[in-house]
């Protein structure tokens, strides 16, 4: 986030090193006066409404302590302003504690907040249903008592995380669910009823909880947070989110593959929205001043579809946006084509702008300076390629300051020369203020990049 746009680079000076791209924006989270989780972004006009919860937990307690629920708004996916507790526990007369995630979906010129709340019932965790008349509301519980609950049939282990779509012939769906336990169920028009029975989707691999519908270009869409240790997570108290597709909204889905990785708080709750043209990913880490895992704070960063439908895992951006350095930039180049969030349809697109070096050949290098400490352990590379004086390196080699010196990052895998493909890479996690990326030429070329990304995951 702190890394989408830069200014223009003064690249018009011709330097041996340090040619710097200054950063314009403030960087994730995306606010920090209060701690927020579980976003659920809508987009209604040319506003973007992210619903979410308030972790109000004191430093060092190892539970939730969540009692309301905020809107953040934002038109420009960047600067977002909390509008205030848009609900809480009182809006639910038969609840008592627990304001955990919610989603709200429009229709008919209302809106509908189905949350995760605890009522004062039987059981833990039910889903309830305000509604109001604007995306701020003011809400009101809708229905009087809990749309669903440990009593209703074939519920869920958790009766948490609802998600709510619309299809295009009217028929609602909801579906929640934890504890590895996906439930799915109709909605009727009035959007406070279910219809028919709960069933038990088919299809989303390794599910664990936080589900988010939506539909694009006829093909249904599950996002979902998983918590296996077979590519999504080293640990399985933490949580990275999946996604499937299906040509049913009730499925069977077909798992597709990882959006989001591991990222510092435990749980991992995300939601896709597109405003302006962009899809976004929104979702929470742990990264706020003081933060942690029940002390979270909402991020957001750009979201990108592959051609085929498929969608392109997203590298966050974290903490303070760093300042960007190089050996030699050409004149006609540009530096803030590094780290600037541009998504390269092959080598050779310079439609997010380009960073070379011709004329210089052997060993040249890019580096990120962070005011603080930054705790990394993965970076990906897109390589430029101009078919003319700049080539695919033949070798990379990444380092960060110690303290004292530029020394290899620690259990690195291999450092990728490919080509039309984001070379990724991990290794053991860092703490550094300044990560710098060696490249070295093949013999008569010189070097240039069109991506770099250096992240937590
Ligand atoms: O915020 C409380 C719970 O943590 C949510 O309901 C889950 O999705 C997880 O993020």
């Amino acid at each position: 986030m702190s890394v989408r746009r830069w200014a223009a680079a003064a690249c018009g000076v011709i330097t041996a090193i340090a040619a710097v791209a200054t950063p314009v924006r403030a960087a994730n989270p995306v606010i920090t006066s209060i701690y927020t989780a579980d976003p659920a972004p809508l987009v209604v006009g040319s506003t973007l409404y992210v619903y979410a919860g308030r972790d109000e937990a004191p430093a060092g307690t190892n539970n939730f302590v969540m009692r309301e629920w905020h809107v953040l708004t934002s038109t420009d996916a960047q600067n977002f302003t909390d509008q205030g507790a848009k609900a809480n526990i009182g809006t639910f007369p038969w609840a008592g504690a627990d304001a955990w995630a919610g989603e709200v979906e429009p229709r008919n010129g209302k809106y509908y907040w189905y949350t995760s709340v605890n009522g004062n019932g039987a059981g833990w965790m039910n889903i309830g249903v305000a509604v109001g008349d604007s995306p701020l509301g003011p809400f009101t519980d809708a229905k009087g008592g809990p749309l669903i609950s440990d009593s209703t049939a074939n519920s869920s282990g958790l009766n948490i995380d609802p998600t709510v779509f619309v299809d295009d012939d009217g028929q609602a769906y909801m579906y929640w669910g934890g504890y590895w336990a996906p439930r799915a169920v109709k909605l009727a028009a009035n959007m406070i009823d279910t219809v028919g029975s709960v069933v038990t989707p088919q299809g989303l691999t390794n599910y664990w909880e936080a589900p988010w519908m939506f539909k694009r270009n006829g093909l249904y869409y599950m996002m979902y947070a998983a918590n296996d240790t077979n590519g999504c997570v080293t640990n399985s108290n933490y949580a990275c989110q999946r996604y499937a597709t299906a040509t049913n909204p009730l499925g069977p889905w077909t798992h597709r593959g990882i959006v989001l990785g591991q990222v510092s708080s435990t749980t991992n709750h995300a939601g896709i929205a597109e405003l302006n043209g962009q899809s976004y990913l929104v979702y929470h880490t742990a990264d706020a001043p003081g933060g942690g895992n029940f002390r979270r704070s909402v991020a957001i960063d750009k979201l990108y579809f592959n051609a085929d439908g498929t969608i392109q895992r997203v590298i966050p951006t974290r903490g303070a946006s760093p300042t960007v350095t190089t050996s030699y930039v050409s004149p006609w180049e540009n530096l803030s084509a590094v780290n600037n969030g541009g998504t390269p349809a092959n080598s050779a697109d310079r439609s997010n702008l380009a960073y070379g070096n011709w004329p210089q050949q052997g060993t040249q290098w890019v580096e990120y300076a962070w005011p603080t400490a930054q705790s990394l352990n993965r970076s990906s590379v897109y390589w430029f390629d101009d078919d003319q004086g700049i080539d695919l390196p033949a070798s990379c080699q990444p380092q960060y300051w110690n303290g004292s010196a530029y020394v290899a990052v620690p259990g690195a895998s291999a450092c990728g020369v490919a080509g039309n493909t984001e070379n990724q890479m991990s290794f053991s996690t860092i703490s550094t203020t300044r990560l710098r990326l060696n490249f070295t030429s093949r013999t008569g070329y010189s070097t240039g990049i069109l991506e770099w990304k250096a992240s937590l995951q």
